[in-house]
């Protein structure tokens, strides 16, 4: 009878201690979580699968043992979190960018307009110089420079703008994201060597990336900087906004349409626009004006579906 209690008492007293960590990987239903810098492999108790949508890398939880077993049994407030990648609490995107495969810079207007609905900060990184020409790095910079907080040209093959990178990092935790093959993977390897983690070559057929990177991944720099390694992707939607806000989100036509003749100027169809002057006077990238059009008509037809 004692020795029921005793072992009844140990349980309670095993539930109760109540571990804070953070996850920084999931695989299928199992969390690798990092509690006071120990690795420890989780699972999730079924209410909170229930009540939250998912647990997201970034994510911080409360893990508590039962028998031997880690459980994950709350998922702390987040700060914020990411649809694509699916990573929580990150504190900039670093959207990564290079001269191949093709750069898709839809893609990374819509993850600005996403970052920057949701007040995260967000930078570029160009990677890959030691292929690229200054043409192409200057083409970035005149599009995004007005953007994006910060820009860095890197090169994750001879380490160029890697010191530099390292250092932007220092205590954030940084979520790199972008296409499948534009270096992500081989960046992080450059930031930390001896990590070697799996990289892939590009599709010599359609010279796309193969998605080799199939888990978001946090990994911890020394100078208390966290990086998130994630997957790659292409197809990308803006959140629920509605286009006469797009401009909002586009910080140098937010900037000019203070001199445009309506109030609630779209930078469309209307007359005396500071927007359209400036991209006729070639003072801002037709190409990315053009993006914007094709956004706004994409939700605008997203918002006609809604009342069809
Ligand atoms: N020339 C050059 N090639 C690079 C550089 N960085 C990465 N690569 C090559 O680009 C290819 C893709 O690299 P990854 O690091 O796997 O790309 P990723 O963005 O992680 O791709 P996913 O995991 O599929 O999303 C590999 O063949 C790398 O060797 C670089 O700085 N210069
Ligand atoms: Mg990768
Ligand atoms: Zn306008």
């Amino acid at each position: 009878m004692k020795e029921r209690a005793d072992s009844y008492a140990a349980a309670l007293w095993q539930m109760s201690q109540i571990n804070c960590g953070k996850v920084i990987k999931a695989v299928g239903g199992c969390y690798v979580v990092s509690i006071n810098g120990e690795q420890t492999k989780c699972f999730a108790q079924k209410k909170v699968k229930y009540f939250y949508d998912n647990i997201a890398v970034g994510d911080n939880v409360e893990v508590i043992k039962q028998q031997d077993v880690f459980v994950i049994n709350k998922i702390l407030p987040r700060k914020n979190n990411l649809i694509r990648p699916a990573v929580a609490n990150v504190d900039e995107v670093y959207i990564v960018l290079s001269v191949l495969p093709e750069p898709d810079f839809i893609l990374a207007d819509k993850v600005i307009i996403n970052c920057n609905k949701q007040n995260i900060p967000v930078s570029l990184v160009i990677n890959k110089l030691d292929i690229t020409d200054s043409d192409f790095i200057k083409k970035v910079k005149e599009q995004y420079k007005s953007e994006v907080d910060g820009i860095y040209p890197v090169s994750s093959i001879n380490a160029q703008g890697i010191e530099a990178l390292i250092n932007s990092v220092t205590d954030k935790t940084v979520c790199l994201c972008g296409q499948s093959a534009v270096g992500k993977t081989s960046i992080l390897n450059a930031v930390l060597p001896g990590l070697n983690k799996q990289t892939g070559d590009l599709s010599i057929k359609t010279e796309k990336g193969k998605h080799t990177t199939r888990h978001n991944e946090i990994h911890a720099l020394k100078n208390g900087g966290f990086i998130v390694d994630t997957a790659g992707f292409s197809l990308f939607d803006v959140l629920d906004i509605k286009a006469d806000e797009l401009s909002l989100y586009f910080n140098s036509f937010y900037q000019l349409s203070k001199d445009c003749r309506y109030n609630m100027c779209t930078h469309t169809a209307e007359p005396d626009c500071a927007v359209k002057k400036a991209v006729e006077q070639n003072l801002l990238d037709r190409q990315r004006y053009q993006r914007y059009l094709d956004i706004f008509e994409q939700l605008k037809t997203r918002e006609k579906e809604r009342f069809e």
